[in-house]
């Protein structure tokens, strides 16, 4: 059994439709970031840069104590070892999915994070941070369109790299993103969300947050204290 620490965003999402591709067994357990839940002591020990998702693997394939494992991309590298799938031994195509995660982390999720925070969230427009993030997850959704491109999946077959970039597009409405405009992501976003382990993974926690987890008050707040999302 796998504890999900969690909350409906893009980094937390990538985890539940990791665990249901995988088949693994997990409960959701809800931190809600608008009420400073990922403060809690018992979250940090979890979590130390407070911020969701975590887990908790209560039967590590060693045998011994509950591992707790934080950040998105660790916990997808973590459960696709556990369990053999979603990335290949074979170096070579190894290696494209691990380039595909980390520009994920570094840079799809990081500066759309930064374009929703100034295109949704900010109190005031800066024209000059707007048109430089917005510039900036242009370039990103270029590239991911040129690497789509007469391919079904990012990297040689469907991995965690698909499973780690999808959820940014899946929230492109705030990042004011026309999806339109990059034909092949179209496709393949397309596909990724057809699958049904992708339904059942956004859908997760739905009866713990409902339709809507933040009021606007609460999301306004999150955004303009930190940076969510990155
Ligand atoms: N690099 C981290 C980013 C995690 C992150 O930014 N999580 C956001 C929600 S998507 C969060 O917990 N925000 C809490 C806060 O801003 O206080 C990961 O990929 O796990």
């Amino acid at each position: 059994m796998i504890e999900l620490y969690s909350f409906p965003t893009p980094n937390g999402q990538k985890i539940s439709i990791a665990l249901e591709e995988l088949g693994l067994a997990y409960t959701i357990v809800p931190i809600n970031i608008a009420r400073n839940d990922q403060l809690w002591p018992e979250f940090l020990a979890i979590s130390p840069n407070n911020r969701i998702p975590a887990i908790v693997d209560l039967d590590p394939v060693d045998g011994n104590a509950p591992l707790p494992v934080f950040e998105s991309g660790a916990i997808l590298l973590y459960l696709a070892r556990k369990t053999g799938r979603l990335v290949p031994s074979e170096p070579r195509r190894e290696a494209k999915v691990l380039e595909w995660l980390m520009w994920q982390m570094a840079g799809f999720g990081p500066m759309l994070g930064q374009l929703g925070h100034f295109r949704a969230f900010a109190p005031e427009r800066i024209e000059y941070a707007t048109a430089r993030y917005a510039d900036e997850a242009d370039r990103l959704y270029r590239v991911l369109d040129h690497r789509l491109a007469g391919r079904e999946w990012v990297a040689d077959t469907y991995s965690i790299a698909d499973i780690a970039i999808a959820p940014w597009v899946h929230f492109r409405a705030v990042h004011q993103i026309e999806l339109s405009s990059y034909p092949e992501v179209e496709r393949w976003y397309a596909a990724f969300g057809a699958r049904p382990a992708v339904v059942r993974g956004l859908a997760a926690g739905h009866d713990v947050w409902g339709d809507s987890p933040l009021s606007e008050s609460e999301r306004a707040e999150l955004f303009l204290r930190g940076q969510p999302g990155d």
